[in-house]
């Protein structure tokens, strides 16, 4: 009886020991681990998300949005009537079921595409159009007197 006395009493000596310690070392130890956990977890991994998703977002939009649609149909150019001065992306879609091109002449410039478009077809064309009033038609056959033709003013 008295050993299990003894062995008991030691052991609650033994669990109030290092219940204490264990309150000490939790007092420390969450603090250490909080700080340490959120430091390399939730800063450094934002930061560095963050950075190489802000660069590559600038140049794809700068490039993207200034693209313009322009539909070619019979007879008809749907494109805006309006545009900023500078290099402008026009991004050309043949919608009809004939042949067409898009030519854009103003005071400082004359572009044609290279080669027509067949039906379905899309091509883009940069140009840097200062500021003016510009013509744009279709030179295919008769296209531009049935009406395949709209003035353009750059601001
Ligand atoms: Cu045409």
């Amino acid at each position: 009886m008295r050993k299990v006395f003894l062995l008991f009493i030691a052991a609650v000596l033994l669990a109030a020991c290092p219940g204490d310690r264990r309150t000490d070392e939790s007092r420390n130890a969450p603090a250490q681990t909080s700080t340490t956990t959120r430091n390399p977890q939730a800063v450094p991994e934002n930061s560095t998300a963050m950075n190489p998703i802000t660069p590559p977002q600038t140049p794809l939009s700068s490039a993207t949005a200034p693209a313009i649609d322009v539909q070619l149909t019979e007879y008809e150019i749907r494109m805006p009537d309006a545009l900023t001065a500078g290099p402008q992306h026009f991004r050309i879609a043949n919608g009809g079921k004939q042949t067409h091109n898009f030519v854009i002449e103003g005071p400082a410039i004359s572009q044609k595409l290279a080669s027509d478009l067949s039906r379905g077809d899309t091509t883009e064309l940069t140009v840097n159009l200062p500021a003016g009033s510009y013509t744009v038609y279709c030179p295919v056959d008769g296209h531009r007197g049935k009406g395949m033709q709209r003035t353009l003013v750059v601001r």
